[in-house]
């Protein structure tokens, strides 16, 4: 392989046409299809008494109105299953009483938002003022909202689920409760912390949308969604709407950001749209009906993630060294469970980061609170848990006099003792093993870049001229590129052009580029020639999807591997028709040659003809290039044992997940007398691996940096007590602008390859987010002088805590 473009830093080729408003994502897709609405619950807890859709059917160009009785009636008479409640997409032992909502409620709505009513029209307009017309009477309960109503369960969210607990998980490294506590005993040291981390959620610039069209000749339904899996899609449509996998298609236009809030399959509106596309046809009325989300729908009923409180019992010796570590945790996971548990799972599994207390035991309780279902928002459960791990490092600390550097470095797990077993289960259900990284050497250059050993002089002098400033730092580790495969197809046209196709979903990572990078490098063609297509089931049906930072470890490397399987075959052509042996040929820019001879050579689009003797026959420009007649055609045969085509198809699917990890150290003032926070200074050290595209991390890390600033001093969902979102618009949910995200983000990187993939690379689509809220508070501590135990932190909370340490 030459390695000109890999490591590159490549400009991502699919800018100019979305920043140009040449993408096409779903709102642009379906003109003239019907559109749909839906009527949500205004309560958030509440029986459905009765539903009056009569006011409706008088609105004019009303096509059609649903609710749950219909899907009954339905699934009654075909067959079909969308009454029935939505699948549980990760089931795991501990979530024993995983509850799902029904695509339209059935009876009773657990949050503000759910979907009740669905109403089909000429156009939204009309949809939405038939919603209006409809008349729901409810019969209204109490509702439970926050941790701590949850935990006191005086009242139920699901009448069957005790205490409110969905789910309660041990997990130890080693030994049991009796160890935990005897170490604990006997540890010099003991500190306890109570952390709190809000809500907050995935905001991409596009919601989720649907556009369903019933193909009446073929009787099959090409779904188009704005999702991260596609493939998965697809499964549950076709498993819901009892039609055979292979009537059902599905393609994930240009995505407007996902989040993680894509990734659930099937959302209601998934289901729902598609079905009544399909229905819709066999009367008559119209084939294609489109649902787009609008953003009050995405605040009250996508989903949120982060908020958990969480206890920690910390055991440690003179020198800082952690000897027990005991977490408890609760995490509200909204009114339904359809994602499982994942996200207190990755907490509780990752949460030591790059250290090893001698014992590890942490417990959670995940907990049904009236407000939106929880799914993974980038970082999926590490920003709490690094907020828990790091803000005890420097708790002990503080408690010791040490510099916060050097407890860390004394409890780093070291390079020689990977691969490292923590001997938890990852996510996945495979073992936890961290692979890869060199956590003081990735310590030693963050110190470098933010001048650590400098700083407390710095603070000390602004200090006397009144201003405060902090510096703050966090380190954390990433499962990435989680199994259990990806594919990908290649194929060199007879053009020379190179199609590639996998399945999983691209929502702005720039996949294009660094896919095509690859196929570049290994096919050894321009970049030019590679056209990458994702997420169509129709060009690529078996996939995962893109989440857990795993398009690059899993995709990449199944591109890798079909592209080395179509080179492979391409050498064996042209050896044969130059009369050469393999090993004496190469390919450079798109041309098989001779090493050392390169005027004996063959183009890849010639090696594609000679692979495909039906196209040479019918291909003029084809024939020019390997001179043969029109008649010869039939006479060149397939090389022997070759399949014709110059195509390949690769997997790959890895053993175990591979572990990136980083440190970020903030510099941060705060204002002397409104308490407002400005970050002066952001600062990374990355390890990923190999790079692909050092540009695209990069641009990953910002974008994550910006979504860490978020979730620290800004964003929060604001429910009243009634379960009422309060900030449920861009008017009051704050998010971080540019002018509150550091203008220059400093990133370093280090590259311990992964052993696991033979790219060497690791995952990085949600490092810059994950640390982010624990070194700002350390950052706001180291400034402040006292303990910030809560995330987000706003000016006028930052002024209270300040009342309140210099009333003490
Ligand atoms: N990359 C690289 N070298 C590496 C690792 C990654 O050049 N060693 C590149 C990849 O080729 C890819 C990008 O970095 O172009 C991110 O790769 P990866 O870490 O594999 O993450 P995924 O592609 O699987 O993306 C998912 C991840 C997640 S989980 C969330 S959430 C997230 C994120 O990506 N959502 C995003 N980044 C996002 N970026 C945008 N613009 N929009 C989203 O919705």
């Amino acid at each position: 392989m030459t390695t000109k473009l890999f490591g590159e830093r490549v400009a991502r080729v699919e800018d100019p046409r979305l920043l140009t408003g040449g993408g096409r994502y779903l709102d642009d897709l379906g003109r003239g299809a019907l559109a749909a609405a839906f009527v949500r619950s205004p309560h958030a807890h509440a029986r459905v008494l009765d539903v009056d859709v009569t006011g409706a059917l008088d609105v004019e160009g009303v096509v059609a109105i649903y609710t749950w009785e219909d899907l009954a009636a339905a699934d009654e008479a075909e067959g079909t299953r969308v009454s029935e409640p939505l699948p549980l997409l990760i089931p795991h032992p501990a979530l024993h009483a995983g509850r799902t909502p029904y695509a339209l409620a059935k009876d009773e709505v657990n949050h503000v938002g759910e979907a009740i009513v669905m109403v089909v029209a000429s156009d939204r307009y009309v949809a939405e003022d038939a919603c209006q017309a409809i008349v729901v009477r409810y019969e209204y309960l109490d509702p439970v909202v926050g941790i701590e109503v949850s935990r006191r369960a005086e009242r139920l969210v699901h009448d069957d689920v005790p205490d409110n607990v969905a789910a309660h998980l041990l997990q130890q490294t080693v030994g049991d409760d009796a160890l935990l506590e005897a170490t604990m005993a006997s540890a010099p040291h003991v500190l306890e912390l109570e952390l709190d981390i809000e809500r907050s959620a995935s905001m991409p610039m596009e919601g989720k949308g649907v556009l369903a069209r019933w193909d009446l000749e073929e009787q099959s339904l090409r779904v188009h969604t704005s999702t991260q899996a596609s493939t998965s899609v697809r499964a549950a449509v076709a498993a819901k709407l009892a039609l055979p996998l292979n009537r059902v298609h599905c393609i994930a236009p240009d995505v407007g950001g996902g989040f993680g809030v894509k990734i659930v399959h099937p959302w209601p509106e998934e289901v729902l749209v598609p079905w009544a596309a399909k229905r819709l046809a066999a009367s008559g009325l119209g084939t294609a009906v489109k649902w787009t989300e609008d953003r009050r729908e995405h605040f009250i009923s996508s989903a949120h993630e982060r908020g958990q409180l969480q206890q920690i019992r910390v055991g440690f010796d003179d020198d800082g060294h952690l000897l027990a570590l005991d977490v408890k945790f609760w995490h509200d996971n909204g009114a339904y469970t359809p994602y499982g548990i994942i996200v207190p799972i990755i907490t509780s599994t990752q949460l030591l980061g790059p250290y090893k207390p001698k014992v590890y035991r942490c417990e959670f309780w995940s907990l049904y609170t009236n407000t939106v279902i929880v799914t993974p928002y980038r970082g999926a459960g590490r920003p709490q848990a690094v907020f828990a791990m790091e803000r005890t490092m420097d708790a002990i600390a503080a408690e010791l006099g040490l510099d916060r550097t050097v407890v860390r470095e004394r409890n780093f797990i070291q390079p020689d003792e990977m691969p490292y077993d923590h001997h938890l289960t990852f996510q996945d259900g495979r073992p936890l093993v961290y692979d890869s990284g060199d956590f003081p050497a990735s310590l030693a250059k963050l110190k470098a870049l933010v001048g650590w050993d400098d700083f407390a002089d710095y603070r000390d002098r602004l200090r006397q001229d009144g201003r405060r400033v902090g510096l703050g730092l966090a380190c954390y580790v990433e499962g990435t590129g989680v199994g259990p495969y990806e594919g990908a197809h290649v194929v060199v046209e007879t053009s020379g052009q190179v199609k590639v196709a996998t399945g999983l979903t691209t929502q702005g990572q720039g996949h294009y580029t660094a896919f095509a990078q690859i196929v570049a490098d290994e096919l050894g063609v321009p970049m030019a020639d590679v056209e990458i297509v994702t997420g169509d089931t129709r060009r690529f049906p078996y996939a995962v999807g893109t989440f857990a930072s795993r398009a690059a470890v899993m995709s990449g490397s199944a591109i890798a591997a079909a592209s080395r399987i179509v080179r492979a075959k391409a050498l064996r052509i042209a050896a044969e028709a130059l009369e050469v042996s393999e090993d004496d040929l190469e390919i450079v820019d798109g041309v098989a040659r001779v090493k050392g001879a390169p005027a004996t050579r063959m183009p890849l689009g010639t090696i594609a003809v000679l692979s495909n003797p039906l196209r040479y026959a019918f291909d003029d420009a084809a024939r020019a290039a390997t001179q043969f007649a029109v008649g010869a055609a039939n006479k060149v045969p397939v090389p022997d044992g070759e399949a014709p085509g110059l195509e390949g198809t690769g997997y790959y699917s890895p053993e175990r997940s591979t572990f990136a990890n980083g440190m970020h150290a903030v510099v941060v003032e705060t204002d002397q007398e409104t308490a407002e926070i400005r970050i002066l200074r952001y600062c990374v050290v990355h390890d990923c691996g190999k790079l692909i595209n050092p540009l695209i991390v990069e641009g990953q890390i910002h974008g994550g940096v910006a979504q860490g600033v978020g979730g620290a001093l800004y964003e929060r969902m604001e429910y009243d007590e009634f379960g009422q979102l309060l900030n449920a618009s861009y008017m009051d949910f704050l998010m971080p602008y540019a002018t509150e995200v550091p203008r220059t983000i400093e990133v370093d990187h280090l590259e311990t390859p992964s052993p696991l993939n033979p790219l060497g690379i690791k995952g990085a689509g949600e490092a810059g987010v994950i640390p982010g809220a624990a070194a700002i508070a350390a950052a706001i501590e180291d400034a402040e002088g006292f303990v910030i135990t809560r995330m987000p932190i706003s000016p006028s909370e930052l002024f209270a805590l300040r009342r309140e340490h210099d009333s003490q």
